[in-house]
């Protein structure tokens, strides 16, 4: 949920590293397996269907499962947080021709004032956060290209995740074959400076939500359905004992997902299943100008599914 860029550049840098030793290893990441809900089958940790182009992730406190690399092309990305702590999957493109040693003193800079990443990497989006245990997915357009997978959330204390070592490379290979076609949504969500406007019909059921960042600032959208009788001052004082480490009982929300940032002029899609109640999507992406987050500048939205 809440970002920072601070020390990002290090913690890629040993990332990157770490993964032209692992390519030369090849890791078997087909025997990691672990029990799905009860009645399900057993779900494999970090795999890629290139039949679907669906990438699995799982989320841990503080460790990504991923694939080591995915062909092009629109993939579904099913984030699975096994918790215990809130997770997300932020996907970040390297551009291509920029070394580690280019990207180090960018972020470093970045990291002063919160202004917006530099334009060496792009926030490419990827699943918000769900509540853990549980999954959220988000379905994006891959380009071939060296990308990081990482976890901006920052509770408790605000040190971001990224920094206890949930970063992780991706590689992006040319696709062969056939392109899936770009999903078919029924309900938009815009992202502005500073506001979410949603059209179609929010009615109870499954949805795929089209998320389309008209910016200029990147933006995210996390998707809560409020616990009866909860209300957004709940969140806010949940959130702030979060971040102090002092929260306890369950939270006033079932955080559903949604999309993680991405940049203007982008779009990508999620599912959710929507039943009756108050809901609310939130922006906690740091503001390019003075670093607050966007809800503190109103990027905020409830709604209600009767
Ligand atoms: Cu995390």
């Amino acid at each position: 949920m809440s970002r920072s860029v601070g020390t990002l550049a290090m913690v890629v840098a040993t990332a990157l590293c770490a993964c032209s030793q692992k390519e030369a290893a090849k890791p078997d990441t087909t025997k990691v397996t672990q029990a799905g809900t009860p009645g399900t089958a057993p779900v494999s940790l970090g795999s890629f269907d290139p039949a679907t182009h669906v990438a699995i992730v799982h989320g841990k406190d503080f460790a990504f499962d991923a694939p080591d690399s995915i062909t092009a092309g629109w993939t579904t990305f099913r984030f699975v947080n096994d918790g215990p702590g809130l997770h997300h999957l932020q996907i970040i493109r390297l551009d291509s021709g920029k070394t580690v040693a280019d990207f180090g003193p960018a972020m470093e800079a970045a990291g002063k004032n919160h202004p917006p990443p530099p334009a060496r990497i792009v926030l490419a989006g990827g699943p918000n956060s769900p509540n853990p245990p549980g999954e959220s997915n988000a379905t994006l357009n891959m380009l071939p290209g060296n990308y990081v997978l990482l976890c901006f959330v920052d509770i408790p204390n605000h040190v971001p995740h990224f920094t206890k070592g949930m970063v992780r490379p991706l590689k992006v290979t040319a696709a062969s074959g056939a392109a899936l076609a770009e999903p078919t949504t029924d309900v938009t969500i815009e992202l502005a400076d500073y506001a979410f406007t949603i059209k179609g019909p929010l009615t109870a059921g499954k949805h795929t939500f089209k998320a389309e960042n008209k910016g200029p600032q990147p933006h995210e959208a996390e998707l809560l359905r409020l616990a009866p009788g909860k209300t957004m001052k709940d969140v806010s004082e949940f959130m702030e004992k979060a971040y102090a480490g002092t929260a306890s009982g369950p939270p006033p929300f079932d955080a559903l997902g949604g999309i993680a940032a991405e940049v203007s002029g982008t779009s990508q899609y999620f599912t959710a299943d929507l039943t009756a109640g108050n809901y609310v999507l939130l922006c906690f992406v740091p503001d390019g100008k003075d670093g607050k987050p966007h809800l503190e500048h109103g990027m905020v939205k409830e709604f209600k599914v009767n």
